[in-house]
């Protein structure tokens, strides 16, 4: 169902394309019902909930609607879901974390937060370096999300295993060594996954960066001390391990020459905000995000892996780059190194963007729960296709499903973007 805030001007309604400027003057707004709609994203999957949408066919000029005020008006149009509220706290709580890292990443220069942590001697389980500002931003948003009181398990691309999210005096608790950073909570209605920087490699360098956080409902009758008051398997820490096409919402904030925080609430539409530096609020600048189809000539991989592809890989991108493929235009090479910057601009302007499995590396780099799976989210919601190495939709990976034994940091090939596009790379593996 559509709820519409209507006045005497244009209405724009979630899920149509929007023009920007169409986000200004100043008017009350009412409140009205409109058609009902069936639970399908953009790209025409099932949802897991038919979330009505907020629509601002008015704002004020001056403070434009703030993603607070976004997330207040989703939970006020859905009075039959009413752990919506709930949500409230945790997207604050998101918010302010994603703030904070933008201006921790702006100020490094100057800070001295540039750099390894340890000078180097900080490994994390995946066995990469970990700069200093990998887990000062890992921490910001890890105890933003903590006192929220709403979480109960976290899993992020710097901790070992999933961490339950507050301390607690419950019998057992002081016991379980489950990972040198577990402390549990009983009362956490949601998992959050997240990469709390990613690209962070490029970031001395003043490359773009981004968080990318998922939330998940945590599952019913999740307890991690059984009733004798013993510690559980990890059945509800690894409660993280769902799949995207359980998410609740998902999104990503972009460090960049400005920060931009995209999400999907529901998974329905796909909003864009930018962080007015100067009131610190971030305002809806991109309403209703819409990949085309078929965009702008650009692909979006790291060739210097090439000759270890899968050769209908090679064949694809060789056939694009003559100007062979499908348009018969000569695609061109955008490629940052940062998913978030590589992804935005591909949501922005089309195209495709690949972290292919090889032969080297059979399921490519980037990680299932807290890296693909939310960008899927995100890219199907305005109406793109993100599918993993044999074609599979990348929210129907399963995690659990695991064949490669590495739990929440699991990676997965990657292919997302413009439909056409996706397909058309489908296509050399079908000849
Ligand atoms: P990170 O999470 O350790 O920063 O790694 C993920 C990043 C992605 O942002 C990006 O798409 C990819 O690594 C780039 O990897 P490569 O340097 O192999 O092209
Ligand atoms: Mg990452």
């Amino acid at each position: 169902m559509l709820v519409a805030f209507t006045s005497s001007s244009t209405a724009l309604l979630a899920g149509a394309r929007a023009p920007h400027s169409a986000v200004s003057h100043a008017s009350a707004a009412r409140m009205t019902t409109m058609a009902t709609t069936e639970a399908k994203n953009a790209a025409g999957n099932e949802l897991l909930l038919d979330l009505n949408e907020p629509v601002f066919p008015e704002v004020c000029e001056y403070a434009g609607v703030t993603l607070s005020r976004y997330v207040l008006e989703m939970a006020r149009a859905n009075p039959d879901k009413p752990e919506l509220n709930e949500l409230v706290s945790v997207m604050t709580a998101v918010e302010r974390a994603c703030k904070t890292i933008s201006n921790l990443v702006r100020r490094s220069p100057m800070s001295g937060l540039t750099g390894l942590e340890d000078g180097g001697g900080s490994i994390n389980v995946q066995g990469e370096e970990q700069k200093k500002l990998d887990l000062i931003t890992n921490t910001v948003l890890k105890n933003a999300l903590k006192f929220t009181g709403k979480m109960g398990v976290l899993a992020s691309e710097e901790e070992d295993d999933p961490v339950a999210s507050q301390p607690s005096d419950l019998p057992g608790a002081d016991d379980y060594k489950w990972n040198k950073e577990v402390i549990l909570e009983e009362s956490g209605k949601y998992v959050a996954v997240f990469d709390p920087l990613d690209g962070s490699s490029n970031v001395d360098a003043n490359i773009p960066t981004g968080t990318i956080f998922g939330i998940f409902e945590e599952p019913e009758g999740c307890s991690v001390l059984n009733k004798d008051g013993e510690v559980m398997d990890n059945e509800c820490l690894t409660a993280t391990m769902q799949s995207g096409n359980k998410l609740v919402v998902g999104g990503y904030c972009l460090y960049s020459a400005a920060t931009e925080f995209v999400m999907s609430f529901g998974g329905k539409t796909c909003q864009g905000f930018t962080l007015d530096e100067q009131v610190g609020e971030f305002v809806l600048t991109k309403p209703n995000m819409q990949i085309p189809a078929r965009g702008k000539p650009i692909y979006s991989v790291n060739e210097a892996n090439r000759w270890a592809w899968d050769p209908e890989l090679t064949e694809y991108i060789t056939a694009i780059q003559k100007g062979e493929g499908e348009t018969g235009q000569q695609y061109t090479s955008r490629y940052i190194g940062s998913m978030v910057g590589d992804v935005h601009r591909t949501l922005l302007y089309g195209g495709i963007f690949g972290y292919p499995g090889d032969k080297k590396n059979l399921n490519g780099k980037l990680r299932l729960l807290y890296e693909a799976a939310p960008m899927a989210f995100i890219v199907e919601a305005a109406g793109g296709a993100a599918v993993s190495g044999k074609g599979e939709r990348i929210l129907d990976i399963d995690p659990t499903d695991d064949p490669t034994g590495r739990g929440v940091h699991q990676r997965v090939p990657v292919f997302l973007g413009s439909t056409d596009d996706v397909a058309e790379m489908r296509s050399y593996y079908k000849k």
